[in-house]
C-alpha cells in the first residue's frame, strides 16, 4: 500500500501516482490560460477603436489561438485532472491504468502544441470553427485529433477507475454526487468526442489532398454536434464542482440527491440534441427540423440546469441557517464566507452561468431571436459568460481547494487570492454585459475593423456603441488582472508555498 497516503484532513485514501496526474494536467492548464489571457488582452485592446493594437494579420491568427488555448487546452485539461479527482481520490481508490492515463497526457499536450504551433506560423488562420472552404495545414487538424484522442482515453481511465472502485469495494452506498456529475460528463465527452473524430479526420484527409470535397453544410452540421455538446461537458463538469465546492466551503448537502442525479441524466439524454442552434441561420434545414431541434428537447436541458440552479444555492443556505445564521431572510448569505475564495469563485460561478450564459443561451438559440444576434458580439457576450464567468470561474474555485489538498502547499498571497475571484468575476460580468449591447448595435464578431476606417464608403455606427465598447474595455482589462492575479497564486504557490504536513 505505499501508493497510498491518508490525507489528514480529509481522511480520504489518496493513489500517489493519481495525484501526480492531477497536478500535472492541472498545471499544463493554467500554462495554456497564461498563454490565453495574453492573447485575451491584445484582442481586447485591438477591439477598442482608439487603440486597434494588432494588424489584421495577427487579429485573427491570435483570435484562433485564444479559442484553442482556452476552450479546448485550458478547459480540457483541467477536466481529466478533475475526473482523475473525482474517481481516484474521492472514491479511495488506485486509478486504474496510469500508462494509459500518461499516454492520453502525452497525446493532449502533443497534439495542443501541434495545433498551437501550426497556428502561429501562419499554417491555420482558421478561428475555433474552421470552417471549410477555410483550410488548414493537415497538421493543424492532426493536432485537435491527437488532442482529442487523449482526452477520449482519460475519460476511459475515469471509466475503469470507478469499475476498480466498484470491484475492491472503495468507497460505501452509491457514488458520491460529484462523481456521479462527473461520470456523466465524461459520458457526455465520449459522445461528443466520437462526433469531432467523424468531423475531423475527413477535414483532415481533404487538407492532406486525399479527400478532394467537403461539404461546407455537412461540416457545419457535424462540427457543432462537436462543437456545443463539448460545452456540455464543461456545464456538466462546472455543475459538479459546484456540488463539490458547496460541500467543501460550507458543508452543504443538496436537499434532494435523487432529484440532482436525475438532473445529470437529463443531461445526457437531451443536452447534445439541442447542437442546432448554431446553423438556426443557415439554408439546407426546414424550419421545421430546426424548432424541433433547438426547441422541444433543450428545454428538458434546461430543465435539468434549473434543477441544478436551485439546488446548490438551497443546499448552501440550508447548511449556513443549521450554523445558526437564521435571522431574517438573508442574513445566512450575508454571513457566508465570502473571504474564501472557493466560495466567492462558486457564488459569482452560478450567478454568472446562470444569469448571463444560461438565459442569453436560451434566448438566442430561439430561432426568431437568432436570425439578429447570429454573429454579433451578443454570442461572444453569451459564451464568455457561460465558459469564462461560469466554467472558468468555477475551475478557479477547485483550484483554491486542490492546492491544500493535492499539491499540499499554503496558498501563497493569501489576500490576493481572498480578492481574486471578485476581481475576475465583476471583470468578466463586466465585459460578457459590454459585448452583448455593443453586439446588439451592431458589432459583428471576428471582425478585426469594428470602425471600418479602412472602408472605401463611410460607414455609420451608432454612437451608443462607443459607451457600451468602453464598458467592455474596461471590464476585460479588470478581467485580465483577475486572471493574473489567479496565476500569480497559483504559480506562487507551487513555487514559494509553504509545504503542509
Ligand atoms: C480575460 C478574459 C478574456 C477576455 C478579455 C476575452 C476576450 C475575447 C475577445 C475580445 C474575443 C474576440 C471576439 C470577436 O471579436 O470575435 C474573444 C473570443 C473568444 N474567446 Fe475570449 N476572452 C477571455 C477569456 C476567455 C476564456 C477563459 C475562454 C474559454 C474558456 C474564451 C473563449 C473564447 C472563444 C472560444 C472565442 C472565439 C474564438 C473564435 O471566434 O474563433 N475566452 N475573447
Ligand atoms: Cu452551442
Amino acid at each position: 500500500m505505499e501508493d497510498f497516503r491518508t490525507c489528514p484532513t480529509t481522511g480520504l485514501k489518496v493513489h500517489k501516482p493519481a495525484e501526480l496526474l492531477i497536478k500535472i494536467n492541472a498545471v499544463t492548464s493554467i500554462v495554456f490560460l497564461l498563454v490565453g489571457g495574453i492573447l485575451a488582452l491584445l484582442l481586447a485592446l485591438t477591439k477598442m477603436p482608439a487603440i486597434h493594437l494588432l494588424s489584421s494579420e495577427l487579429f485573427y491568427r491570435f483570435l484562433t489561438l485564444h479559442g484553442i488555448a482556452m476552450l479546448v487546452a485550458w478547459i480540457i485539461f483541467f477536466e481529466a485532472a478533475i475526473l482523475y479527482f473525482t474517481s481516484a481520490v474521492l472514491l479511495n481508490c488506485r486509478l486504474a491504468a496510469i500508462k494509459i492515463a500518461w499516454l492520453a497526457y502525452i497525446l493532449m499536450l502533443g497534439g495542443a502544441a501541434l495545433a498551437a504551433v501550426q497556428i502561429l506560423l501562419g499554417n491555420a488562420d482558421v478561428m475555433f470553427t474552421s470552417y471549410p472552404p477555410l483550410q488548414a495545414h493537415h497538421l493543424y487538424y492532426l493536432g485537435v485529433i491527437l488532442f482529442a484522442v487523449g482526452a477520449i482515453l482519460a475519460s476511459c481511465v475515469f471509466f475503469g477507475t470507478l469499475v476498480v472502485a466498484k470491484q475492491e469495494k472503495t468507497y460505501e452506498g452509491s457514488l458520491p454526487l460529484v462523481t456521479f456529475g462527473a461520470a456523466a460528463a465524461a459520458i457526455i465527452a465520449i459522445v461528443t468526442l466520437a462526433h469531432g473524430a467523424i468531423i475531423y479526420i475527413p477535414t483532415w484527409l481533404w487538407a492532406l489532398g486525399v479527400v478532394d470535397h467537403i461539404d461546407a453544410p455537412t461540416y457545419r452540421l457535424i462540427f457543432w454536434a462537436f462543437g456545443h455538446s463539448s460545452q456540455q461537458i464543461n456545464v456538466c463538469a462546472m455543475v459538479a464542482v459546484w456540488y463539490l465546492l458547496a460541500a467543501v466551503t460550507v458543508g452543504a448537502k443538496p436537499v434532494n440527491q435523487k432529484i440532482c442525479r436525475t438532473a445529470f441524466v437529463l443531461y445526457i439524454l437531451f443536452i447534445d440534441i439541442a447542437s442546432e442552434h448554431h446553423i438556426l441561420v443557415d439554408p439546407g434545414f426546414s424550419a421545421a427540423h430546426k424548432a424541433w431541434n433547438t426547441g422541444y428537447f433543450m428545454h428538458l436541458a434546461v430543465l435539468a440546469s434549473m434543477i441544478h440552479a436551485l439546488a446548490v444555492p438551497s443546499s448552501i443556505e440550508v447548511a449556513l441557517r443549521k450554523k445558526g445564521y437564521t435571522q431574517g431572510l438573508f442574513e445566512w448569505l450575508k454571513m457566508a464566507p465570502w473571504g474564501n475564495p472557493a466560495f466567492s469563485a462558486l457564488a459569482f460561478s452560478v450567478v454568472g452561468f446562470g444569469f448571463l450564459g444560461g438565459i442569453t443561451g436560451v434566448t438566442f438559440g430561439t430561432e426568431q431571436i437568432n436570425i439578429i444576434a447570429h454573429n454579433t458580439w451578443r454570442i461572444t457576450g453569451h459564451f464568455h459568460a457561460t465558459v469564462v464567468a461560469g466554467t472558468t470561474m468555477a475551475f478557479m474555485g477547485l483550484t483554491y481547494v486542490l492546492l491544500p489538498l493535492i499539491f499540499r502547499k499554503e496558498l501563497a498571497f493569501p489576500t490576493l487570492a481572498k480578492f481574486q475571484p471578485f476581481v475576475f468575476g465583476i471583470g468578466v460580468m463586466t465585459f460578457a454585459v459590454g459585448m452583448m449591447f455593443t453586439g446588439a448595435f451592431g458589432m459583428p464578431r471576428r471582425h478585426w475593423d469594428f470602425s471600418f476606417a479602412d472602408a472605401i464608403f463611410p460607414i455609420a455606427t451608432d454612437p451608443t456603441v462607443m459607451i457600451t465598447l468602453n464598458i467592455f474595455g474596461l471590464g476585460a482589462l479588470l478581467a485580465v488582472v483577475g486572471g493574473a492575479m489567479y496565476i500569480l497564486v497559483s504559480v506562487g504557490t507551487l513555487l514559494i508555498g509553504k509545504n503542509i504536513e
